[in-house]
Formats: structure tokens, sequence, C-alpha cells
């Protein structure tokens, strides 16, 4: 119901990044990367691009290196059939992962729930300008999110009015919010606007000191935790 490990971490290190690592500049390792902020942040999420470029390996490898310290979060976005979506969360927990994204409106994750055994975070709002699906059918991805019982939503760092909504709705349902720095919100900004925690990606990943914007980042928030 929320995210228990992320919690703990966050608590303990006084941050709420997640640090989503897509891409890596300038061909740094991950790890390298990782290493440079891992005290500072409290999680990690990957997703496709950096599965395709890096390999199943090298996640498996990086997982083993951090856990423990660093919350993982799997960002596939899943969106198939439920049958379908459990072997995908099987094979993605199997790699250490602490938490899972999925879409919702495809539906059916109320029926594979109960087999679900890593954090899952479904995708309510998204945080570019174009997501006027999300817009138009809030209410029913809503509905679908309370059914599936959720540890954690996904929502655009700008959507105050979507966050009061799941915050009252869904009080003890983590929101993880995207759409800070390079897509434009202030660091800080979700978290002030009702977040738990706040992804960003490329502000800390295309640094050339990933560290020094950690704490820039970390200014922002702490005004707010
Ligand atoms: P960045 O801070 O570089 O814009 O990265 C944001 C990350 O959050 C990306 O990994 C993207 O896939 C993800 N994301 C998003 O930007 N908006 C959403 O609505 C949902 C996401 O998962």
């Amino acid at each position: 119901m929320t995210l228990v490990k992320a919690w703990e971490i966050a608590n303990r290190k006084n941050s709420r990044i997640i640090m989503a690592i897509d891409s890596v500049l300038n061909n740094k390792k991950p790890e390298t990367l990782i290493s440079e902020v891992a005290d500072l942040i409290v999680g990690v999420k990957i997703g496709l691009p950096f599965l395709l470029t890096y390999g199943v390996g090298k996640i498996k490898e990086i997982i083993n290196t951090f856990q423990g310290g660093i919350y993982f979060l799997a960002d596939f976005k899943l969106a198939d059939i439920p049958e379908i979506v459990l072997l995908e969360i099987n094979k993605i927990s199997s790699l250490g992962f602490n938490g899972v994204i999925t879409h919702l409106f495809q539906g059916g994750i109320p029926k594979i729930r109960k087999d679900i055994m890593t954090d899952i975070i479904g995708v309510v709002y998204m945080s570019h300008k174009e997501a006027y699906f999300f817009k138009e059918n809030f209410k029913r991805l809503l509905n679908e999110a309370i059914k599936s019982d959720l540890d954690g939503v996904v929502v655009g760092a700008k959507n105050k009015e979507i966050m009061d909504i799941i915050n009252k709705r869904m009080p003890k349902v983590d929101i993880l919010s995207p759409g800070i720095g390079i897509q434009g919100g202030c660091y800080g900004e979700a978290l002030k606007n009702g977040a738990d925690f706040e992804i960003i990606g490329r502000a800390i990943t295309w640094s050339s000191n990933p560290r020094e914007k950690v704490f820039e980042i970390l200014k922002g928030e702490r005004r707010w935790i």
C-alpha cells in the first residue's frame, strides 16, 4: 500500500529523488554515475532505453552492487493482457527490482494483483502536454487505480489538483512525479503539489557534475520535506 523500502531510504537520506536513468552522457559507465550520487538519492528508475543499451546482465550487476541502499524501480510501462503482464512482472522481480511501473488503461491489474509480490505503481496522469487521453479519462483511470490496490501512482509534477484527489481517495498510495528539470518543473515543485517522490532524469544524468546537480535538487526538495 506504500513503498516501504523507498520510505526507509528516503528518511535516512532526507531525499525524495528517484533518478531516471535512461541515458548517460559522455560514455560514462552507469555504475559510476550511480555511485557518484548513491548516498543522496532514494531510487533509480530503469527504463527501456537503458535495457536496450546495456542489457539485462548489466541491470542485474547494478542491482546487486547497490541493493540495500537504493530502491530499484523498473519502468517498462507494461500494458499487455493481464496474464502476460504477470509473466513480465515475475521476470522483472527476479532481476531484483523492488517495484514495477505498469499502465492501467488496458485493464486487468486487479485480476492479477494478489500474485504480484513487488511494489506495483500505476500510471495515472502523464507529464507531457500531449497526454490528452489521460486528461479525458482521469476518473476512469482513478477507479482502475483504486481497484488495483496499488502501492504507488505516477502523476506529472504540475498537476496539483490531480494529486489532491489522489491523496484524498488513496491516502496510503505514494505519488511518484516526473516532469521536473528538463521538462520544466522546479526542484521540489512536485512535493509542494502533494507528491511523495520526484522522478528526475536528464537534469542529473546529462549534467557534467551530477553530484552538484543532486545537491541543487535536494535544496529545492528540502523546503517541502
Ligand atoms: P526526465 O527528468 O529526463 O524528463 O525523465 C523523466 C522520466 O520519467 C523518464 O524516464 C520518463 O520515461 C518518465 N516519465 C515521464 O517523464 N512522464 C510521465 O508521465 C511518466 C514517466 O514515467
